[in-house]
């Protein structure tokens, strides 16, 4: 064959453009809109970092969580990802809506009200831009969800779910009693059925994949019941903690040895109770009733026996979650989607695994201000990254609009962490968070604050019936056991995280007067799904 000098010409060039392609990395917002990526969106409910092996903290060894890794080993491992409510209904709200929890008007759990589902969210805007969308799971937000084309979420248990005989509502009509599986389970059947049979497969998709594991009462599937049988699982640091210089946090009711009650601990009820005298029985230990499985069983050994039970229920709940999560990653690649899939495991808040000898959350204390983070897209992020930016749940939402390349609404206060994927990348998105909490006194007497948070310090102001500040340095105290404030040689650090804090409180349209802010506490609208107006016919 005659090769032409017109053929040598086309060959030259397109030699070149595949070189070219190859070494020049296109910007994000061009790749992944032409590629449209399909989301995982993962998230438990309470899931502390401490339970995630990933984040190889002192749990780490005893109860591994390798398909949860996966997603790290194989993408990005965010280290300080942080909520700007910890606690659930608000914190999912801010991820829907991009906004803090006074601006998205979800600002607590007990009677709050419930979501407005007439805002825009992003699964809105991802429905818009021609995406599949679904959420299954946990929501607890009371009105139904808004912006998917699919959605079988959990109501019963006040809109939380329950793990066994969980009842769900689908697509906003059908009420359905899920028997035969445990609810982990269920959500991740659900969610494999949808996604082999439910969608529109020449669409991309968008699937928040979300569990009610591990939340109280942390009732485990049978097939983890087994698990840490063989003797106890350790101690956090500051089990024993007297809260010495910290006058909120010894005001709480959520001591693992003092606020426990028989549903969490499994005790068994005597038969014949009626449905009041059951619920009255269970919720004995809430107010610091005494109870003991023994009459020898006291002090320092009855708190280890509670801790125990709490602990090893708690991540055998975890076990299921990381199997529920295994499926998805197995079914991803069998059907050949693990690659333009981008898969996140996060949880909405995280929680005290014995840590100031609590379980819960709430507070602006690191185990529960934490949220897990990690991310799997290898189109952009090198396996095994690790990236330690102070990142906000207020920034999901725009991170994954600008991974599928849809516009962000000027109004989201979060911002996009795309460049921080690129595990090059430097700059940093912020140089502190600031958070804010309200629900009081239900359910564990945790007073209303607000803070900031740098790389290294933070300070806290309880101001609802107290006027009282905390300063700690995270470096020389990160169990943030010694509060600083008003200790000598801190003057000028405390001006200067107040500025922030004021600055910041101008910045997300937070600088209202502590009056009104504890009028959002005081509020009282009550919320859909209570037991008695669901209808399970
Ligand atoms: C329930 C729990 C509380 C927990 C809240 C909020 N009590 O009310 O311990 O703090 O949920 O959790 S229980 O006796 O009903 O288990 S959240 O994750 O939904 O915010
Ligand atoms: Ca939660």
């Amino acid at each position: 064959m005659k090769i032409t000098k017109q053929f040598t010409i086309y060959f030259f060039v397109l030699i070149f453009t595949i070189l070219a392609c190859k070494s020049i990395k296109l910007p994000v917002k061009e790749t992944s809109i032409s590629k449209r990526p399909n989301i995982v969106f993962i998230m438990a409910d309470d899931h502390a970092v401490s339970a995630i092996s990933a984040y190889q903290d002192w749990l780490a060894e005893v109860a591994p969580t390798p398909n949860i890794d996966r997603i790290a080993n194989e993408g990005m491992l965010m280290k300080r990802t942080f909520n700007t409510n910890s606690i659930c209904g608000p914190s999912r709200a801010s991820i829907l809506t991009g906004k803090y929890s006074h601006v998205s008007g979800f600002f607590k759990n007990e009677k709050g009200g419930d979501f407005d589902g007439s805002q825009m969210t992003f699964p809105k805007l991802f429905q818009n831009s021609g995406y599949e969308t679904a959420v299954i799971g946990k929501w607890h937000l009371g009105t139904s969800p808004t912006g998917f084309d699919y959605s079988k979420v959990m109501i019963n248990w006040g809109g939380q779910g329950t793990y066994f005989n969980p009842v769900f509502l689908e697509n906003g009509r059908d009420t359905i009693i899920e028997r035969k599986r445990h609810s982990t389970a269920q959500v991740a059947h659900d969610a494999l059925k949808w996604l082999g049979e439910g969608r529109d497969k020449q669409k991309p998709f968008m699937l928040m994949y979300q569990f009610k594991a591990p939340h109280r009462p942390w009732e485990p599937a049978n097939e983890f019941k087994d698990l840490f049988t063989d003797g106890d699982l350790p101690h956090p640091k500051n089990f024993n903690d007297d809260y010495n210089g910290r006058k909120a946090a010894s005001e709480q009711w959520m001591e693992i040895e003092n606020h426990m009650n028989r549903r969490d601990l499994k005790v068994r009820p005597p038969s014949g109770l009626s449905k009041q005298e059951l619920g009255k029985y269970y919720s004995f230990g809430n107010k610091g009733q005494f109870w003991t499985p023994s009459d020898t069983l006291k002090g320092a050994d009855l708190k280890n026996w509670k801790y125990q039970a709490y602990i090893k229920d708690y991540l055998r709940c975890v076990a299921g979650v990381d199997k529920a999560v295994g499926k998805m990653l197995d079914y991803l690649k069998s059907n050949d989607l693990l690659d333009n899939t981008i898969i996140i495991y996060t949880s909405d808040q995280g929680f005290y695994l014995g840590e100031h000898g609590w379980f819960d959350k709430r507070w602006m204390y690191e185990e529960s201000f934490k949220m897990p983070f990690m991310i799997r897209y290898p189109e952009l992020i090198k396996p095994k990254s690790v990236n330690s930016d102070l990142l906000l749940n207020i920034d999901f939402a725009p991170t994954l609009l600008d991974l599928a390349g849809i516009d962000i609404p000027k109004d989201m206060q979060g911002t996009s962490f795309v460049p921080q994927l690129e595990s090059n990348n430097k700059s940093a998105v912020r140089d502190a968070v600031y958070y804010h909490y309200y629900e009081f006194p239900k359910w564990h007497n945790v007073q209303p604050h607000y803070g900031v948070r740098t790389s290294r310090y933070k300070l806290i102001h309880y101001y609802y019936n107290m006027d009282e500040w905390e300063l700690f340095d995270l470096k020389k105290d990160p169990n943030e056991m010694e509060n600083l404030y008003g200790t000598s040689g801190t003057k000028k650090l405390t001006r200067r995280l107040k500025n922030k804090i004021m600055e910041l409180q101008v910045q997300y349209k937070d600088n209202m007067s502590l009056e009104d802010m504890r009028a959002m506490t005081d509020i009282v609208i009550e919320r859909v799904y209570n037991e008695d107006n669901i209808d399970t016919n």
